[in-house]
């Protein structure tokens, strides 16, 4: 088991195949070059707008774990402890209207990672008395990548989660190349992106501005 530590929070990519134009070699290639420039974690988040059937999304899901194994990054499940558990994965990723969180902390949490998606103060100190591992922020800034996003906090609400939290907390929602100083402000732990990596031209020079910030 692969125990959690705040810096696998600094340059966090989430990505499924909905993200690469419904592409999994796409989505294979990019996260390699990817984990070969050092991002610190991977999220595989298959989404309502995927394509793939079950069997597709378990293969998908061995080659990402694969590939993330062989740069010794943690792989992170979205919203799935069935198939977490089925891969073998380092951790799931839950939001607050997914899989109930306690739940999954009974059924998952001794023996992995488990991050939980919280966007206001009230829900990040219900948090801090469960045994999660970190908390993904609500979105900072408008997102393109998810269609049921809730509102957006900005760099104040963000700060003020962290102030309130007492789990460390990646930034997820419209991060960007330009805003990551803006964000790193807010003395969260790291930055998760889809697009700013995935829809990158240079992925590699990307993830090492995220890296030289974070
Ligand atoms: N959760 C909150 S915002 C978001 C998720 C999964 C999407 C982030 O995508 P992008 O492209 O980095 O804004
Ligand atoms: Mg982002």
């Amino acid at each position: 088991m692969t125990r959690f530590n705040p810096d696998m929070l600094r340059c966090y990519l989430v990505g499924g195949s909905q993200d690469t134009n419904h592409d999994p070699q796409q989505l294979l290639d990019d996260v390699d070059q990817a984990l070969q420039a050092g991002i610190t974690m991977f999220q595989y988040r298959e989404k309502g707008s995927s394509r793939l059937s079950a069997q597709e999304k378990l293969s998908l899901g061995q080659q990402l774990m694969h590939l993330c194994r062989q740069h010794d990054v943690p792989f992170i499940i979205d919203d799935d402890v069935a198939l977490a558990q089925q891969l073998g994965a380092d951790g799931v990723h839950v939001g607050q209207d997914d899989e109930k969180i306690q739940q999954v902390i009974a059924q998952v949490g001794s023996q992995m990672m488990v991050g939980y998606s919280c966007s206001t103060q009230a829900e990040v100190q219900r948090a801090n008395h469960l045994g999660v591992d970190y908390v993904g922020s609500g979105p900072v800034y408008p997102t393109m990548s998810k269609a049921d996003a809730d509102p957006v906090i900005g760099v104040d609400g963000l700060t003020k989660l962290v102030e309130t939290s007492w789990h460390p907390i990646v930034a997820i929602g419209g991060i960007a190349e330009d805003n990551l100083q803006h964000v790193a402000s807010s003395h969260c732990s790291g930055v998760a992106t889809i697009s700013m990596i995935l829809q990158s031209d240079d992925i590699g020079a990307t993830v090492r501005h995220v890296l030289n910030v974070f």
